[in-house]
């Protein structure tokens, strides 16, 4: 046949099985002048044979009129392995009949080579337990059994037991991502996962996912770091396993508990893509999530850009996307939180939601970084122990050190959220980051550490080791202070940048300090006997005039109150405190009211009156450090 029957035979085929199969006719995957992957076949909308794309590899543009193949893989001209769960199953495999591809020579071994883990999927129901990320419920007679199997990882084993390797999961990205057009030759990436005791199905189905929904031409390999697992399946049988994977897929073993970022640094260190990707060990990533990351490395290889993180539930495995409006921060205790991007934000993007958002911080588990750059920036703090930490410790690096993390809004992979670790560490999870804290406070944070140190009474009891190494980088690199990373990059913190006071605030008359009694938000805050040892004693008067404990606001919404602590907003109103440093009066503006000490209907919470300069509305802020004048 000549190139032109085979054409014209692929032609009759699709328009068969577009019929047949519901093969989508709108435009396939796109990258920039590449027609890569996943959708396989498109076909215009009058019926015309317009490209067709072969898994594994990528047609470019000018090629692709040329019927040429581009990428490196040794591939059959055209080959049709349709997984998607809602269409049956479809396999067309052509060979030969490129004048020029060489490629085409090596046809008959990848045919007969076969495509683990797509065994499962070619006898998968398409509505089979997750499929499209539907939630996997389990029957009542197995409810005993699930909640046994849920202990061993912490989350739902069984759920994850039922569900394809290769799960189908929605297109969850912005309507403005599916046609964005992405650089040729994007650099390539090693995907680095780290596992301890990880359980297969998520194991494999974080190995699949990054297989199925990556253009093979930018994987360089998979590398799995085994944080020396217990387990006998994550041994030899998953060696076995992943050698029949279409990806090169590497197993390294540390020769003891070595805890994520020295495992990460080990992976790193023997992958050999340009670029790294450190994913999670219990991940999903859903299509299109690596091409919008490596653009942006392209573009700037000192850009460290993360994915939206999906959520995947740890009860029914359910496929839930995550927001493109949050974005990572941090408090006084050093936690990393997710908080509203702001407004800033949104104008620097003219309300584009589908271009990069700046964040403060990364969430750690999953981000993508150039290979040269992640050397130059000093990898990870190699004397960090185990776990924690770490992600603000490389943040604050990358921005102060002339970087820019970025949340890349088009990419989506999901993670498995768990409410409790099933990790155990010798000497406890607290202690450990404890100390890893206090060697990024030291290093980074220059005075504002303090807030740390006075809300984590104890704290400062921590040994942290020799941390020369790490100010001997942060010179080396001559980075910006703290102050600069608060002011340019997270002018929203929740460390303010400008303050009065950090410390108790003491009443006049009665004694007693505001004290946020360890509530939460929405909660009233309340008044004690003070104690001197901060942790929850400990408030900011702010520049921006708020009273804040930690991310909390005082805040007031009617006349004579409650004394709220909601999130702080930015935005004066309720949160708006007016403190007289002669009178010694904290009057909250918009109600034109004082802060009062404890009513008698209520002796643990403090009030709000009208103002009457009497000693029970003289307050005391008291710093436990020097203040930044404003
Ligand atoms: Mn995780």
């Amino acid at each position: 046949m000549t190139v032109k029957d085979e054409l014209q035979f692929v032609l009759s085929q699709v328009d068969n099985l577009s019929g047949l199969c519901g093969i989508t006719r709108s435009a396939p995957q796109q990258s920039q002048r590449q027609w890569c992957l996943d959708s396989i076949l498109s076909v215009t909308s009058t019926g015309k044979f317009k490209s067709f794309v072969i898994p594994g590899a990528c047609l470019s543009d000018e090629r692709r009129k040329k019927w040429h193949l581009c990428g490196s893989a040794p591939l059959c001209w055209w080959s049709i392995l349709h997984i998607r769960p809602e269409t049956p199953i479809v396999t067309l495999r052509g060979c030969g009949g490129l004048p020029t591809a060489s490629e085409c020579n090596k046809c008959e071994d990848k045919r007969e080579r076969g495509l683990p883990g797509r065994e499962n999927a070619l006898t998968r129901p398409r509505d089979g337990p997750g499929e499209g990320g539907k939630p996997v419920v389990i029957p009542k007679e197995n409810q005993e059994k699930m909640k046994e199997m849920f202990k061993i990882n912490q989350f739902n084993l069984m759920a994850s037991e039922m569900i394809a390797l290769n799960r189908s999961l929605p297109d969850v990205r912005l309507e403005g991502c599916k046609n964005k057009l992405y650089p040729d030759n994007l650099p390539r990436t090693s995907v680095v996962i780290v596992f301890h005791n990880e359980a297969w199905s998520t194991l494999l189905r974080t190995v699949h996912s990054v297989i199925d929904r990556s253009p093979h031409t930018l994987l360089e390999e998979i590398v799995l770091v085994d944080d020396a697992s217990e387990r006998d399946f994550l041994k030899r049988p998953l060696e076995q396993y992943v050698r029949r994977l279409e990806v090169p897929v590497k197993v390294v073993r540390m020769d003891q508990r070595s805890g994520l970022i020295r495992a990460r640094l080990k992976g790193a260190s023997i992958s050999t893509g340009q670029v790294i990707t450190f994913l999670d060990a219990h991940c999903e990533c859903t299509t299109g999530w690596l091409e919008p990351l490596l653009a942006r490395i392209k573009q700037d290889k000192r850009t460290v850009v993360c994915p939206i993180i999906d959520v995947i539930s740890d009860d029914t495995f359910e496929y839930m996307a995550g927001s493109d409006m949050t974005y990572g921060g941090f408090n006084w205790k050093l936690n990393f939180r997710w908080y509203p991007v702001p407004q800033r934000e949104m104008d620097r993007r003219k309300g584009d939601r589908t271009l990069p958002v700046r964040t403060p911080t990364m969430a750690g588990g999953l981000f993508s970084i150039d290979r040269d750059y992640f050397q130059e920036i000093g990898t990870y703090d190699a004397g960090m122990d185990i776990w924690g930490g770490e992600n603000l410790e490389i943040s604050f690096r990358i921005w102060q050190c002339g970087g820019t993390l970025e949340i890349v809004t088009c990419s989506h992979v999901g993670h498995v959220f768990r409410k409790a670790t099933p990790y155990t560490f010798p000497g406890g999870t607290g202690q450990i980051i404890n100390k890893n804290n206090r060697r990024l406070a030291e290093v980074w944070m220059d005075e504002f550490k303090n807030f740390f140190y006075i809300i984590s009474p104890g704290v400062t009891k921590v040994d942290y080791g020799d941390i020369t190494s790490r100010t001997g980088l942060r010179q080396k690199l001559q980075c910006k202070p703290f102050s600069w990373y608060l002011e340019n990059v997270y002018p929203d913190s929740q460390i303010p940048r400008h303050y009065y006071s950090l410390g108790e605030i003491r009443n006049v008359e009665t004694n007693q300090c505001l004290d946020n009694m360890a509530r939460k938000e929405n909660e009233k805050v309340g008044i004690f006997n003070c104690h001197g040892m901060g942790g929850n004693q400990v408030f900011s008067y702010t520049a921006n005039k708020e009273i804040r404990t930690d991310d909390l606001c005082l805040d007031v919404s009617k006349l004579n109150g409650p004394v709220m602590m909601l999130k702080c907003h930015h935005l004066k109103g309720n949160q708006l405190w007016d403190y007289d440093p002669v009178k010694l009066t904290l009057v909250h503006v918009n109600s034109n009211q004082c802060l009062d000490k404890a009513s008698e209907e209520d002796s643990q919470v403090p009030s709000v009156r009208d103002c009457t300069h009497t000693r029970s509305q003289q307050w005391l802020l008291r710093n436990v450090t020097l203040p930044e004048v404003f």
